[in-house]
Parts: C-alpha cells; structure tokens; sequence
C-alpha cells in the first residue's frame, strides 16, 4: 500500500479553492504535463472534479461580451455541505507512468464556511484536525479582495486573521515539517502585467499576511515550516477590471472582462505549480530520511532510480520568481539540489 499524503484545501468561502483543485486536476490529465508521472484519480473523484471544471469553464459564458461579475462568498456548488462527514475529499494515485503508485494524495476540499464566524464547534474542530494532519496546506487567497482598495476588503473576503487563529492552534506542538503554499487565484491581470506587479502581488501577500508569516518564523517553527507562495490563474483569460463596493454587507462584486479578446477562451496559467512544490517538499523529507519521512515513506525504501530521476525532474521545474517565492525554507525543506 502506498502511503498516504494529506493536503488540505484552506481558505474562506467563495476565494476559489474548489476550483483551483478543479484546474490542478485538469492540469494532471493533460499528458506531458507531468514528465514521466502521473496522476490517476480514485474513486469518484474524476467525476466530481469534471463536473467543477465545467462549471469553472461555463463562468466564461456568463454576462455580455465577455464581462461577467463575481461576488466572493458565492461557491460553486459542492462545498456547502453542513456535515463534516460528507465533507468533499479527493484522491490520486501517484506513479511512475505505467507502474504501482509510490504514493497517495488525498486533497481535503472542506466548506470555506466552517472557518467563518457562523461556524459550529463540530465544524471547527473538524478543519483543526485536518489541519493538524496534513503534511500540506494550500491557502487560497481571492486576489482582487488582496489588492483592489489597498487591501479594504481582504479581512471580510479572505479571513487571514482566522486562518492565522487556525494555524497557531494546529501548530502550537508541531512535531513534523509541514509546506504552506499560499495560491493567489484570480490572479490573471496581476500576472499578466509583467514582473513588476507580480511582485506587488508578493508583496501584497506579505503584507496582509504578515501575521502569520511572523508565526511560522518563531524559532519554535522556522526550521520545520516552509512557505512558498505560487500565483495560479485558473481560468487564464480573463483579468478583474473593475470592483463595486458593497452597500448592504462587506462582501464587494468583482467585474470580470475576458482577455485578450471578448472570445477569449480557458487558459488556465500555472495549475501545475503547486504541486511541483509539493513534491519537492516531499521528496526532500525522504532523501533527508527524516522521522516523518520514513514514516510517509515505509514503501520507498526501494525507491527505483527511474522514478528518483522523474520526480526531481518535474520538481525543478517550479517557479521561484516573477511573482513565485519561497518565502521561508525551513530547515533546507525546499531543496533537493543539495542532495
Ligand atoms: N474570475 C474568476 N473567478 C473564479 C476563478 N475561480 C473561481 N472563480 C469563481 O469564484 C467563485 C468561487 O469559486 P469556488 O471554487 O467555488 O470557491 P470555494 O468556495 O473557495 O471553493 C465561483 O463563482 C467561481 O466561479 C477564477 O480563476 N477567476
Ligand atoms: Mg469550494
């Protein structure tokens, strides 16, 4: 049996986190994509996640010529469920092509709503222990609420304060190293622009985000957390292009307009970027043979060198600039150059 890698999907209600997992997975299909790996979805995950996809896609068909809103908070459907134990969960075998799976990754996509003031105790306690057990977390972050107004709206749309309150809480006695991916989405116009405001969005993210930057750096953490931070434009065409701000609560609409054209077609940008930061990370833990690792990898002991080779050939692909970052590395967790 292969081991079992769990990665959770963090992030309030509405920022995108279904559909950045919708466009990972499609980016997984694509063949190529992954050198000489592969991804093969368990279950009835690839039926879930196609019927994401097509509704990420149909987002492209609303509104005139191309110009469609999106107000934050309102999810595509499947992640509104109440119950923790229908929470929404996601599975890939993870192989050499054609060979045994080496590992299992099970994406925890949970309701963005158990993280908000509304939440109950059963559901918090539900997202704090998954939290406890991923070895990564993927925090999701609604780019235009990020920057549009110097940040106004960031608090009420991407909750960093409660997401820190969560990570203080699940990592008070961390025993094991963990990789937090910060994955600005919505994040085209940003991207698009060129280096200079990629780079504000970085720093943007780190400025809203300094709290919990601030966490991960006390000595207690600095050495067993690393952070990278990775843009992901889930849909590729279209730029954010204007805002309207809210009159009745604190939630503002987003204007959406299709780039370059009003024809614009889905071209989702960087999807594949996280996940090569997580299995550097993950494969970093094995060659260091630390504790965890030897734990998480009881089956890699044999570990073949043609699937040693293709796993540190699409891990040197990631991106580290141009908007991309590690931003803490902890104890060397981010680097497998070095072995
Ligand atoms: N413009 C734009 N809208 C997006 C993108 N990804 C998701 N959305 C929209 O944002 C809303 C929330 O997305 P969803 O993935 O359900 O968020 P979740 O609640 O965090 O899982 C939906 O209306 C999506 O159609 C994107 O890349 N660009
Ligand atoms: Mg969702």
């Amino acid at each position: 049996m292969p081991e079992e890698i769990k990665i959770i999907l963090l992030g309030s209600t509405g920022v995108g986190k279904t559909s950045l997992l919708a466009s990972m997975y499609e980016q997984f299909q694509t063949v190529g994509s992954l050198g000489n790996l592969q991804l093969i979805p368990q279950g009835t995950s690839a039926d879930t996640l196609n019927k994401r996809l097509t509704e990420l896609k149909s987002m492209l068909a609303r509104g005139k010529q191309g110009d469609f809103t999106v107000r934050p908070g309102e999810g595509i459907q499947g992640t509104s469920a109440t119950d923790p134990n229908s929470i929404r969960s996601f599975e890939f075998n993870f192989s050499r092509r054609g060979k045994d799976p080496f590992m299992k990754l099970h994406f925890y996509d949970y309701p963005g709503g158990y993280i908000s003031e509304k939440a109950t105790d059963k559901e918090r306690e539900f997202v704090q222990k998954l939290l406890n057990d991923a070895a990564v977390v993927i925090v999701a972050i609604d780019t235009p609420a990020l920057v549009m107004r110097n940040g106004k709206y960031n608090e009420y749309v991407n909750k960093p304060n409660q997401i820190t309150q969560m990570f203080k809480e699940a990592y008070k006695n961390l025993q094991k190293p963990r990789l937090v991916i910060l994955a600005p989405v919505k994040c085209e116009m940003e991207m698009r622009k060129g280096e200079k405001s990629a780079n504000q969005l970085l720093n943007s993210i780190k400025k809203e985000y300094a709290a919990l930057l601030n966490f991960f750096e006390s000595p207690f953490l600095a050495s067993q957390v690393a952070v990278a931070v990775t843009p992901v434009q889930t849909l590729g065409c279209v730029e954010c292009s204007r805002m309207v701000e809210p009159t009745t609560d604190f939630r503002p609409v987003f204007g959406f307009k299709k780039f370059p054209t009003a024809d614009a077609e889905y071209k989702p940008k960087d999807t594949d970027q996280p996940l090569r930061y997580l299995l550097e990370f993950l494969v970093k833990l094995h060659l260091d043979n630390r504790n965890f690792a030897v734990e998480l990898f009881a089956s890699w002991t044999g570990l073949d060198k043609p699937l040693k080779d293709a796993i540190i050939e699409f891990s040197e692909g990631r991106k580290t600039d141009g908007g991309f970052a590690v931003i803490q590395e902890g104890n060397h967790l981010l680097d497998i150059r070095s072995e």
